[in-house]
Order: structure tokens, then C-alpha cells, then sequence
């Protein structure tokens, strides 16, 4: 799967998930939205397998600006699913095509939080591989203000570990209800000194969408955009 084919094959399954879907939705913000993005609906097997896959391809195709991580760390509940899966597929695909370094990314380690503290057994709130020290990568589905990426940098600082980078799903590019100028990603970016990648962002969207949704939408999509993008 090349990086262009992986983009495609999310956005299709976005579609016939109806996990991205067209017409008019309020937003988290207040802002109503002519397109909806719910990662929720990538619920069947197929659906989920071509979604770890898109998700490392991204890792892959942003090795070098990413710099090493250790662990892949899934904020709950979204991000616990999209860690597991995608710590498994880089394991995977790194072994399928050989790569030199198959034995860094058979290593990648996977952690997310409990959202109640336990103070029995293992104790604490992390589960799975323990943060310290490391360089972690969380792994999201879509920063909107990024409130949600926000208490991960925290949890993640709590346990004396590095955060890595941001991995999401869709960047929808726009500029946040306090900061005209700039969208949540450029903000988290900017604020914490990381990269924050993306499987695909609005464009990718808008233009692989020419052609199959209707004139209207299209046009919809492109009006918001007009209003609401960031500079760059
Ligand atoms: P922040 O925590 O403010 O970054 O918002 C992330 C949330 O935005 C998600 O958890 C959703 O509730 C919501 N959201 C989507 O999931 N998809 C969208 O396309 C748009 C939103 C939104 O409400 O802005």
C-alpha cells in the first residue's frame, strides 16, 4: 500500500462506514459544519485493519520528522483501540517487508490510561507498558479546540516521559474559537515543540472527493474552509 493508496482506502471506508458523512453538524465548538468525522463507526474487522494500516503508514512515511518513540500511547476510551492496533500492524507490515530496522518497530510499546485511579493490583493509571522515561507517540482520532490532547501531555508529563509526537486521523484544519489564526494542531504543535501528523487533513479529503460527492457538498465543504482555515 503506498502512502497515496492508504489515503484513498481510508477515505472510501470513512464513506461507506458513514464514519464521515455530509450535511450539517453542530461541533464540539458551536460551529456548525457541513462534514462530520466519528472514527466510532470504523467498527467492523476489514474496516479496523485498513485503519492500523493507515495509521502506520503515516508513522512510516513521517519516520524522520517523527524521530524515534518508544511507546504508542492511547488516551481512553478512542485512543485505547487505535494504540493496540496500531503497535500490532507496525510489527506487522516491518516484518511483511523486511525492513532493516523490522526489530525497532517489532519493539514499539503500548500504554493508555484509566480514567479512575485503582489502587489494587498493579495499581495507578497506566496500563501497559510503564511511561517512564521514554519517548512516547500518542495516537488519536481528530484534535477539534484539543482539550482531549491536552490531559494526554499532561498524563503523559505526570509519569516522567517525553511526548514524541501526535498521530491523528483527520486534521480538519481550522482555526479554533479563540485563535482566528491558527488551528488546535498548529497550536498543540507550536505550544509543546512536536510534530502533530495526520492520516489525511481537509484537502487530502476535498480532493479525493471531486467527482463523487455532490456539487453542493463540494462547494459546502470548500465555503467553511474559505471562513474557517489557518494560516499558514
Ligand atoms: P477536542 O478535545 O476539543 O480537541 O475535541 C475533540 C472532539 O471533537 C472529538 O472527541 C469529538 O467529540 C469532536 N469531533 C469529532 O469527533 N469529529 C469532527 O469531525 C468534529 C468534532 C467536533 O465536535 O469538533
Amino acid at each position: 500500500m503506498t502512502t497515496q493508496n492508504h489515503k484513498q482506502i481510508f477515505i472510501e471506508d470513512a464513506l461507506s462506514s458513514s464514519a464521515l458523512r455530509f450535511g450539517s453538524f453542530t461541533l464540539k465548538s458551536g460551529r456548525i459544519s457541513p462534514y462530520f468525522f466519528n472514527l466510532g463507526l470504523f467498527n467492523t474487522g476489514a474496516h479496523l485493519s485498513h485503519l492500523a494500516t493507515a495509521y502506520a503508514e503515516t508513522i512510516f512515511a513521517n519516520r524522520e520528522k517523527l524521530g524515534s518513540f518508544d511507546v504508542l500511547f492511547g488516551p481512553a476510551y478512542k485512543g485505547i483501540s487505535l494504540a493496540a492496533l496500531t503497535a500490532a500492524k507496525l510489527a506487522e507490515l516491518a516484518a511483511a517487508r523486511s525492513l532493516p530496522d523490522a526489530d525497532k518497530w517489532n519493539k514499539i510499546e503500548y500504554a493508555y490510561n484509566r480514567k479512575e485511579k485503582k489502587d489494587h493490583g498493579e495499581g495507578g493509571v497506566i496500563v501497559g507498558s510503564a511511561l517512564a522515561g521514554k519517548k512516547v507517540l500518542i495516537i488519536d482520532d481528530v484534535i477539534t479546540a484539543g482539550t482531549a490532547i491536552k490531559e494526554a501531555f499532561t498524563i503523559i508529563e505526570n509519569e516522567k516521559a517525553t511526548v514524541a509526537g501526535v498521530l491523528l486521523a483527520l486534521d480538519r484544519q481550522e482555526t479554533t474559537v479563540d485563535n482566528t489564526k491558527q488551528s488546535a494542531v498548529q497550536i498543540i504543535s507550536k505550544t509543546f515543540n512536536v510534530p502533530v501528523i495526520s492520516i489525511v487533513d481537509i484537502l487530502d479529503i476535498i480532493k479525493f472527493l471531486d467527482g463523487k460527492l455532490s456539487a453542493e457538498e463540494i462547494e459546502k465543504v470548500k465555503e467553511y474552509r474559505q471562513k474557517y482555515a489557518p494560516e499558514d
